[in-house]
C-alpha cells in the first residue's frame, strides 16, 4: 500500500521541518512509512491496550473483560492482576535483557582485547580501567594493562550468572538505598538470574501474586540499570574514551549532496567506532573519489548515533521516527545496523532507492538485507568491507531524487558524569551549593523514544522547555537529546532559554542547559550522578530534588528504565500510557503504593505543560524536605487545568 495522507498533515506527524519534507517526499513517491502502518492497524486491540490479554499458554488465549461483564478469569484463574502484572514483568526483562545483551557484546569484545584478540580496538581511558577493576576489587598496582582487563573480564562475567548477593557495581548506590533494597529482596544478584527468574515467575502457575510480581520486576530493572547497562556504558568508556564535551551537528541536513553518505544506525558502538575509523582510511577515501564523491560521510542515527557523537562528535541524523525518512532523501548509500530500534521497513524502503541496508549481528538479521557478520577479533577489516561496499553504491545514486532538506543544528555532547563533574572543578560541590542556594531547582532526565502516536518530539521539546524556563536542569539520553539537538537546546547560547539561575550557572560554565548524557544505556550515567549527589549530601537518592520523564517512550526497554529509575528513588513520568490499566490494583501500586516501598512512583501524563507543572512540585516537595528554599505549590500555578498532578495515573485511567 503506498503512502496516504489519510492521517493527517506531515505537520500534525512531527514538529520538524527537515522530517515534514520527508513525509511529504514519501506521499509523493508512493512510499509507506510508520505513520501509514499505524494508520492500517487502527483500532488497536483494546484488551492488548489495558494490558488483560494474555497468551502465556496454549489453554488460551485469554482475556478479561475490563467492563466486569465477561470473563474476569483466564482459563487457568488468573485474573487481571495476575495478568497485567505478568507482562509488565516480561515486558521489563525484555527491556533488561536487551541492554544486557548489549553490555554482554561489549563485555566480550572488551574480553577479546585484554587477550590481544581483537583487531581495531585499544583501551582508551587507561585511568577510568584502573579505576573501575580497583572498585570491584582487581589488584590493579604493578600490574599491565592486559592483566587488568582480564581480571576485570571475569568480575563482570560473573555478574552475568547467578553469583549470590549482590552485582558489583550495585555498591555505588548509597548504602541506605541498598538496605531497602535488601529488606525487599530486590536487591539484583545476576544480571541474566534476575530475566530469567521472571520469565519463570511468568509462566503459567508460578508467581500468582501481584505484589510478588511487580517486586520482582523492579529487581530485574535493577539488574539493567546497575548492571548491563552500566557494565555497556563503562567498558564502552575504557574501550572507546570517556565523553567530554564536543560540537556537532543534528538533523536530516547532515547528509552531503556530494559524499558518500553512510548512515549507522542501532546501539551497540562496537562497530561503529571501526566504521569511523575506516571512513578515514586514505585508501578508501581515493576510492570514494575515484567514483565520483568528494568523501565519506558517516552520520548517526538512534543510539548509535549518540555513542558516535558523545566521542567522536560525528554528526546525528535524527532520531527513531527519522529512520525511514533519512532513507526517503535518497542521498544514503548504506544504512549499517546492529540491534535494536530498527524498524524491519527500512529494506523496504531502501528497495526504492540505491541504498544499501548493511546488518552486522548474526542477532539481527533483516530477509532481504546485505549481512556482513561482525566478529571484534576482526573489527577493522570488517569495517573496511563495509565501508566499501558503500562506495561502491554511490554511482547507482539518482541524483535527481535527492533532496536533502534544511541546515543542520548545531549541538553539544558528550556530558559523561566524569565531563560534568569535571566542568564542576571535581566535585558535585558547586552543583549542590547552586541547588541549595535556589538558582538552580533541581534536575530532570528527560528520556527515550518516539512513538508514532505522538507528534514527533513534540512532547520532549515542549516538557524539557518549560523544566529549563524554571531553572531545572535537564538531562537527556537516547532519542530525547536528538529531539533537543534539533530543536537548538543543546548550544551554549541556549543559556538564554533558561531561568534567571540556570541561565548564570550555565553561561559561567559555557554549558547548555540541557545536557547531553549519551545513549539509552547511559541512563546508567544517571544513576551514578544520582549516587553521588546522594553521597554529598548523605542522603538516600529519594530524598533529592530530581525527576525522570520518558514522554515518548514506545519501547520494552524504556519500560525497563523506568523501573530502575523509580526502584531507585527517582519518580518518573511516562508521557505514553502503559499497557497496566485493566488492573486498578497495579495501577494503585505504581502510582501510588511504591512510594512507602522506594520512595518514587509512576506518574502517567500525556500534557507536557502537566507534566511540567507535576514535575516542578514534585522537586519543590523534595526541596523542602533537605530544608531547603521552596516554593509553595500555588505559586507553581500555569493557566492550564491543573487537576492531573493530583492523582498522577488517574488522569489517564479516564481517558
Ligand atoms: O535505546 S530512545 S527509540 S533508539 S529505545 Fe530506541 Fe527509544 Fe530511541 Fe536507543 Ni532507547
Ligand atoms: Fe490463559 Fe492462564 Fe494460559 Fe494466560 S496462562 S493464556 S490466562 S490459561
Amino acid at each position: 500500500m503506498s503512502g496516504t495522507s489519510k492521517n493527517g498533515p506531515a505537520k500534525s506527524l512531527t514538529i520538524h521541518q527537515d522530517a515534514q519534507i520527508m513525509i511529504d517526499k514519501a506521499r509523493e513517491e508512493g512510499i509507506t512509512t510508520v505513520w501509514d502502518r499505524l494508520a492500517d492497524q487502527q483500532p488497536q486491540c483494546g484488551y492488548c491496550a489495558l494490558g488483560l490479554s494474555c497468551r502465556n499458554c496454549a489453554m488460551g488465549p485469554c482475556r478479561i473483560d475490563p467492563f466486569g461483564e465477561g470473563p474476569q478469569k483466564g482459563v487457568c484463574g488468573a485474573d487481571a492482576d495476575v495478568i497485567v502484572a505478568r507482562n509488565l514483568g516480561r515486558t521489563i526483562a525484555a527491556g533488561s535483557s536487551s541492554h544486557s545483551d548489549h553490555g554482554r557484546d561489549i563485555l566480550e569484545a572488551f574480553g577479546d582485547l585484554a587477550r590481544g584478540q581483537a583487531t581495531g580496538y585499544r583501551i582508551a581511558d587507561e585511568g577510568k580501567l584502573r579505576r573501575i577493576a580497583a572498585e570491584v576489587g582487581v589488584v590493579t598496582e604493578h600490574r599491565t594493562v592486559e592483566e587488568v582487563a582480564t581480571d576485570l573480564t571475569n568480575v563482570l562475567q560473573e555478574d552475568y550468572g547467578t553469583r549470590r548477593g549482590s552485582l558489583s557495581f550495585v555498591a555505588r548506590a548509597p548504602e541506605v538505598r541498598r538496605a531497602r533494597w535488601d529488606a525487599l529482596g530486590i536487591t539484583p544478584r545476576g544480571i541474566d538470574r534476575e530475566n530469567v527468574e521472571m520469565l519463570h515467575r511468568t509462566h503459567m502457575g508460578v508467581d500468582n501474586d501481584y505484589v510478588n510480581t511487580l517486586l520482582h520486576a523492579l529487581r530485574t530493572g535493577l539488574a539493567d540499570g546497575w548492571g548491563g547497562s552500566m557494565i555497556a556504558t563503562e567498558l564502552s568508556d575504557v574501550m572507546f574514551g570517556t565523553p567530554t564535551p564536543v560540537m556537532s551537528e543534528v538533523n536530516l541536513g547532515v547528509l552531503k549532496t556530494d559524499q558518500v553518505n553512510i548512515a549507522m544506525h542501532g546501539h551497540n558502538p562496537l562497530l561503529s567506532d571501526a566504521i569511523c575509523t575506516a571512513a578515514e582510511d586514505p585508501q578508501l577515501v581515493e576510492l570514494a573519489r575515484s567514483v565520483g564523491a568528494k568523501g565519506i560521510n558517516i552520520v548517526g542515527l538512534c543510539c548509535t548515533g549518540n555513542e558516535m557523537l558523545m566521542r567522536r562528535g560525528v554528526p546525528m541524523a535524527g532520531n527513531h521516527l527519522t529512520q525511514e525518512l533519512v532513507l526517503i532523501t535518497g542521498a544514503l548509500e548504506a544504512m549499517v545496523v546492529d540491534y535494536q530500534c530498527i524498524m524491519p521497513s527500512i529494506v523496504d524502503v531502501a528497495k526504492c532507492y540505491h541504498t544499501k541496508i548493511i546488518s552486522t549481528s548474526d542477532k539481527a538479521k533483516f530477509t532481504g538485507a546485505t549481512h556482513v557478520p561482525f566478529e571484534p577479533e576482526h573489527g577493522a577489516k570488517i569495517a573496511e568491507e563495509i565501508v566499501r561496499i558503500a562506495v561502491e553504491a554511490y554511482p547507482n545514486r539518482n541524483h535527481g531524487r535527492v533532496r536533502i532538506p534544511g541546515q543542520p543544528v548545531k549541538m553539544m555532547g558528550g556530558f559523561s558524569i566524569e565531563a560534568i563533574l569535571g566542568a564542576l572543578g571535581g566535585t558535585p560541590k558547586p552543583l549542590v551549593d547552586a541547588i541549595a542556594a535556589g538558582s538552580i531547582r533541581g534536575a530532570v532526565a528527560v528520556v527515550g523514544c518516539n512513538n508514532p502516536k505522538l507528534p514527533q518530539d513534540l512532547e520532549h521539546i515542549e516538557l524539557t522547555r518549560r523544566l529549563i524556563e524554571n531553572d531545572i536542569l535537564v538531562l537527556v539520553t537516547g532519542c530525547a537529546a536528538v529531539a533537543n539537538g534539533k530543536a537548538g537546546h543543546m548550544v551554549p547560547d541556549a543559556a538564554a532559554m533558561a531561568g534567571p539561575g540556570l541561565r548564570a550557572v550555565c553561561e559561567a560554565l559555557g554549558i547548555p542547559p540541557v545536557l547531553h548524557v549519551g545513549s539509552c544505556v547511559d541512563n546508567s550515567r544517571i544513576m551514578v550522578l544520582m549516587a553521588a549527589l546522594a553521597d554529598y549530601l548523605g542522603v538516600d537518592i529519594d530524598q533529592l530534588p530530581v525527576a525522570g520523564a520518558a514522554p515518548e517512550w514506545y519501547s520494552e526497554k524504556a519500560v525497563a528504565i523506568g523501573a530502575y529509575v523509580v526502584a531507585s528513588g527517582v519518580t518518573t513520568v511516562l508521557g505514553v500510557q502503559p499497557p497496566v490499566f485493566g488492573s486498578p490494583h497495579v495501577v494503585g501500586l505504581l502510582a501510588n503504593g511504591l512510594e512507602s516501598v522506594v520512595g518514587a512512583t509512576f506518574v502517567v501524563e500525556p500534557d507536557p505543560a502537566k507534566a511540567a507543572l507535576f514535575i516542578r512540585r514534585h522537586i519543590e516537595s523534595k526541596r523542602r524536605g533537605l530544608g531547603l528554599s521552596c516554593f509553595e505549590p500555588e505559586t507553581l500555578g500555569i493557566d492550564d487545568n491543573e487537576s492531573a498532578h493530583t492523582v498522577p495515573v488517574g488522569a489517564a485511567v479516564g481517558a
